[in-house]
């Protein structure tokens, strides 16, 4: 039998109710008259078409990617299976970590189509950030969530067939994972065609480019995220992909889905914090806000520290550090989990940095530094989050806790990296 497939084609607000009408998940949720569904598109993200479609009856969200890149246009063609990735990666989340992410009603591969729970009255958390607004039990969540997926993606928990089964699926994400080779970890190192920075940061610019070391250390992370598949990354954790309101936190948009390091989620989550940190500033500049980015992001790592060495001890079911070889004889593992940690800890320091470094002088900036208009003071801001990141990759092995990080973005926050 030939399977069905159908012609892709994007949707609009005008025709999203009649094809997506007869689709009995939707059908339940907003019920049969089409007439009443009111489209929103209201993607604002780099590659895709995200609309909210609400009735009197109820709310989803319809994703839709499309065959190029949102951000660039279509001179820069990405296949459409990165939606597929993207529910593979849902469900794997929502098993790892339950209540995190949202639920999928629907998904049809031809189309590139997730439809999905719509989380209400969320904002994105960069928004939140810009508002200097505060989130109660954000840091444990996000904490709880990374140590979670992190270690039950990995040959720590998981059946071994089972996850090299995963790694092989995945692997297949190659134009994804070129995005994030390429301008994550080469493009800010050299006079990259799609690179744009603050023009008050040529001279700051010039001075990184010229600076071997660090090419050479963004080069071995580059070689660690490429080449180390330890566990399923959500691989696009920015302050961006997390939903919030006062109180509950939820985690969107894993299509960057990957087997790589587990200090990279991390890593790029405590960097785009500690770039909202730099970047208030221009949002506010209220002390006690800064002070609190800073307790959330050694919460994180306390929080992240904490629940995966409770699943370190109660969950190690993988075929690394068996059971047998350790409590069995009996030896305990704990030397082992605490050699693990460091190594997470130093490299997700090192994802942190180029994270930082990126996000000033590769394509896709952050909202927090782009929306200062004041030309003059977002080039400081900048400039002192490429002055942390550059020392995070550097000295990513000589760095022994968060506190140091701590110390480290309040002393370079007074002063000037320009
Ligand atoms: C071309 S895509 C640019 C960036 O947007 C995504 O959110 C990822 O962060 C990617 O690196
Ligand atoms: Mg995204």
């Amino acid at each position: 039998m030939v399977a069905k497939t159908s012609i892709y084609e994007p949707l609009t607000v005008k025709t999203l109710p009649e094809r997506l009408g007869r689709v009995s998940s939707l059908e339940k949720r907003l019920g049969a008259d089409t007439g009443q569904w009111q489209c929103k598109e209201v993607g604002d993200g780099n590659l895709n078409l995200v609309f909210i479609v609400s009735s009197p009856q109820g709310e989803v969200i319809v994703k839709q990617a499309l065959p190029y890149v949102r951000l660039v246009g279509d001179s820069w063609p990405l296949p459409l299976k990165r939606a597929f990735f993207e529910y593979q990666a849902l469900v794997r989340q929502a098993e790892r970590a339950p209540g995190m992410v949202p639920q999928i009603y629907h998904f049809d591969e031809d189309q590139a189509i997730i439809v999905m729970e719509f989380f209400s009255p969320h904002i994105i958390l960069r928004q939140k950030l810009m508002a200097c607004e505060r989130v109660e039990g954000l840091a444990e969540a996000l904490g709880t969530f990374l140590a979670r997926t992190i270690f039950r993606g990995s040959d720590l928990s998981m059946e071994t067939a089972k996850r090299k089964r995963d790694v092989a699926l995945f692997v297949d994400s190659v134009e994804i994972n070129d995005i994030t080779e390429t301008l994550v970890f080469s493009d800010p190192y050299f006079n990259a065609e799609r690179n744009h920075h603050t023009p008050g940061l040529d001279s700051v610019v010039a001075q990184l480019r010229a600076d071997i070391d660090l090419k050479v250390e963004a080069h071995h992370l580059k070689a660690k995220f490429a080449n180390n598949g330890e566990t399923m990354l959500h691989g696009d954790f920015h302050t961006g992909s997390i939903m919030v309101t006062e109180t509950d936190t939820k985690i969107i948009d894993p299509e960057f889905v990957l087997y790589g390091p587990m200090g990279f989620d991390i890593g790029m989550l405590l960097g785009n914090f500690w770039m909202a940190y730099f970047a208030q500033a221009g949002h506010g500049n209220d002390a006690s806000y800064r002070a609190w980015i800073l307790e959330v992001t050694e919460e994180i790592w306390d929080n992240f520290v904490s629940e995966f060495s409770h699943l370190w001890r109660t969950e190690r079911t993988g075929m690394l550090y068996e059971d047998i070889l350790f409590e069995g004889q009996p030896h305990a593992t704990e030397r082992a989990l605490k050699q693990r940690l460091a190594d997470i800890w130093e490299d997700m320091l090192g994802f942190a940095g180029v994270e930082m470094i990126r996000r000033t002088l590769s394509l896709a900036h952050i909202a927090e530094n782009d929306t200062i208009k004041d030309e003059a003071l977002r080039a400081q801001c900048e400039a002192r989050g490429l002055d942390l990141g550059r020392q995070l990759v550097l000295n990513r092995a000589c760095i022994g806790d968060i506190s140091q990080v701590t110390d480290l973005a309040k002393q370079i926050n007074k002063g000037s990296s320009l």
